[in-house]
């Protein structure tokens, strides 16, 4: 079932970092009408990112992306709302840039699979695992938007 309260991980890799893209890409998350429940800027650890993307661990670009995801800070979001993780899905783009249509953040603002520059979680799933992994439970704030009646009726 729908829930307003459905929660996504996003994380803006270490390209999205370098770039200056933060403050764009939180934009879209903010102006869209979705929750910012918890964000932190942090240099992962490998073992992490091994264990992010263990679902990938027998493709052959694993330990390229595991090294990108490793190669400086990103910026680890917990975003809520109705349907986050599908329209997260929807406002990043297809996961090969080149597919990505005008108007998300891969089909705006990068070029190469290897350098796609966000991470957005894919099902209830992996959003709960994702979450748990990059976060404490006391990181997730508990407050009410004051935007929350103009946004949900
Ligand atoms: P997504 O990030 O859209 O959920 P995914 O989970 O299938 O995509 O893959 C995770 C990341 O791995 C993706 O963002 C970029 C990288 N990746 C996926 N397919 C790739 C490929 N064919 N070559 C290089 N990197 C790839
Ligand atoms: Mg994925």
């Amino acid at each position: 079932m729908a829930s307003i309260s459905e929660r996504t991980f996003i994380a803006i890799k270490p390209d999205g970092v370098q770039r200056g893209l933060v403050g764009e890409i939180i934009r879209r998350f903010e102006q869209k009408g979705f929750k910012l429940v918890a964000m932190k800027l942090t240099h992962a650890s490998e073992d992490l990112l091994r264990e992010h993307y263990i679902d990938l661990k027998d493709r052959p670009f694993y330990d390229g992306l595991v090294h990108y995801m490793h190669s400086g800070p990103v910026v680890a979001m917990v975003w809520e709302g109705l349907n986050v993780i599908k329209t997260g899905r929807v406002m990043l783009g297809e996961t090969n840039p080149m597919d990505s249509k005008p108007g998300t953040i891969r089909g705006d603002l990068c070029v190469q699979v290897g350098r796609n520059i966000i991470h957005g979680s894919d099902s209830l799933e992996s959003a709960e695992a994702e979450i748990n992994l990059w976060f404490t439970p006391e990181e997730l704030v508990e407050y009410r938007s004051c935007a929350h009646e103009w946004i949900y009726e």
